[in-house]
C-alpha cells in the first residue's frame, strides 16, 4: 500500500496538465482503478486484517483525491499566471488614427459666399432640383422656341404614357428658386439661391451637374448702382482683396433688361492669378435688371417694384480661389489633390450642414 501511495503521489507531482491528472485519477481511484481492485480483496480477508486494511485503503483514496485536487488547482494557477504574463494590454497606448474627411471645395465656397451675402442682407433659399418647365423657363421669359430649351441642353423627365402635360425638367439654373421666393415672400426681397443645376453638356470645361448661386434684390428703387456695389463687396470679401475693379459689358439674357456680364481686373503673371491688379480681365458672372415680365411672373407688380439679379458659377469660383486647375478634380472623390493644393478648409472646422442651404 505504501508502494501504491508513493507511485501515485509521485505521478501526480509530475503531471504536466489536466489530461495527465485525469488519466492518473482513473488508474488510481477510478471504478476499475488500483485502489478499487484492492478494496475488492477486502472480502477475502479475515475480519482482523480487514479492520486494518479497510481504513488504510480509504485513507489512501482520500489522500490521492486531495493530491489530485491540489495539483489541479496548482495547474490552474500556473495557467492563469502564464496568461497574465503574456496577454497583457497596454491601456495607455494612443488610439489608432482614423482617416479624416473634409468639406468639398464647392461646399466650402458655397458656405463662404452665403456668409458674405448674409452680411449684405441676403437670406438663403433652396428649391427642388426637378422643376416645372414653367418655373424653369416660362417664368423667366424664356419662350418655347428658345435654344436653351432644346433637347440638347435640358434633361427632361419622362411622363407616364398618355400623360400629355409638359414634362418636368432638371433645373438648368437656380432662377426658379427665386421665382418661388418671390411667389412666397413678395416684395421687397433680397435672396440668394445656391445649389446644383443640370445641363446636358459634358466636355473638358462642362459637367452635366454643376453649381450656381443666383442673387435677387427687389424693392421700389433698386438700381444697377446697387448691383455694382453689392458685387464689388462680394468679390472683395470672397477673394480677400482690399480693392477690386469691375467692368460691366453689355450682354443679353431673356430674364434681365438691361443685361451685363461682369469682369474683374486681374493678372496672370507667372501663371499665378492675382485679383484686383494687372491688365487682364476675367469674366466671373452675368447680371442685369430683372425683366418686368419676370417680376410679374413672381407675383410682384413691375409698375411698383424693380430690382437686379445675377448668376455665378460656384465651381469656377472655388477653382479660382483655391487654385484648382482642373474641373475634373471635383469629381475624383480623392483627397490627395486637396492636400496637394493646400486647401485651407482642411484646417477648418466643418460647418457644412450647420447652414441651411
Ligand atoms: C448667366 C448668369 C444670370 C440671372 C442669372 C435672374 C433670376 C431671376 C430674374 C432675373 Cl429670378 N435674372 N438670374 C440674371 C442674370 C444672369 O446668370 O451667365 N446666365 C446665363
Amino acid at each position: 500500500m505504501d508502494d501504491l501511495k508513493a507511485k501515485y503521489l509521485g505521478q501526480i507531482a509530475e503531471a504536466g496538465d489536466e489530461n495527465a491528472l485525469e488519466a492518473i485519477r482513473v488508474a488510481a481511484v477510478g471504478k476499475k482503478g488500483e485502489v478499487a481492485l484492492k478494496m475488492r480483496e477486502l472480502g477475502k480477508m479475515t475480519p482482523e486484517e480487514r479492520q486494518v486494511a479497510g481504513p488504510a485503503l480509504n485513507a489512501l483514496k482520500e489522500e490521492i483525491n486531495s493530491a489530485l485536487a491540489a495539483k489541479k488547482a496548482a495547474l490552474a494557477d500556473a495557467a492563469l499566471d502564464e496568461r497574465l504574463r503574456t496577454e497583457w494590454l497596454d491601456v495607455t497606448l494612443p488610439g489608432r488614427p482614423r482617416g479624416q474627411g473634409t468639406l468639398h471645395p464647392v461646399s466650402q465656397a458655397s458656405e463662404e459666399l452665403t456668409a458674405i451675402f448674409a452680411e449684405l442682407g441676403f437670406s438663403v433659399a433652396e428649391g427642388p432640383r426637378i422643376e416645372t418647365d414653367w418655373h424653369n423657363f416660362d417664368a423667366l421669359n424664356i419662350p418655347g422656341h428658345h435654344p436653351a430649351r432644346a433637347e440638347m441642353d435640358t434633361f427632361y423627365m419622362h411622363r407616364a404614357p398618355g400623360d400629355n402635360r409638359p414634362p418636368h425638367v432638371l433645373r438648368t439654373h437656380t432662377s426658379p428658386v427665386q421665382i418661388r421666393s418671390m411667389e412666397l415672400q413678395g416684395a421687397p426681397i433680397r435672396v440668394i439661391c445656391p445649389g446644383g443645376v443640370y445641363r446636358a453638356d459634358y466636355d473638358q470645361t462642362h459637367t452635366p451637374m454643376f453649381h450656381q448661386v443666383e442673387g435677387l434684390a427687389i424693392d421700389k428703387d433698386i438700381s444697377m448702382a446697387n448691383l455694382k456695389w453689392v458685387l464689388e463687396e462680394f468679390v472683395k470679401a470672397f477673394f480677400e482683396v482690399d480693392d477690386v475693379e469691375l467692368r460691366f459689358r453689355a450682354s443679353h439674357f431673356p430674364f434681365t433688361e438691361p443685361s451685363a456680364e461682369v469682369d474683374i481686373r486681374c493678372s496672370w503673371e507667372g501663371g499665378q492669378l492675382k485679383i484686383g491688379e494687372g491688365d487682364d480681365w476675367m469674366e466671373i458672372l452675368g447680371s442685369g435688371m430683372v425683366h418686368p415680365k419676370v417680376i410679374a411672373a413672381g407675383g410682384i407688380d413691375p409698375e411698383v417694384y424693380q430690382g437686379f439679379a445675377f448668376g455665378i458659377g460656384i465651381d469656377r469660383l472655388a477653382m479660382l480661389k483655391y487654385g484648382i486647375p482642373d474641373l475634373r478634380a471635383f469629381f475624383d472623390s480623392d483627397l490627395r489633390w486637396l492636400r496637394h493644393y493646400g486647401f485651407a478648409a482642411l484646417d477648418m472646422p466643418n460647418l457644412h450642414g450647420g447652414l441651411s442651404r
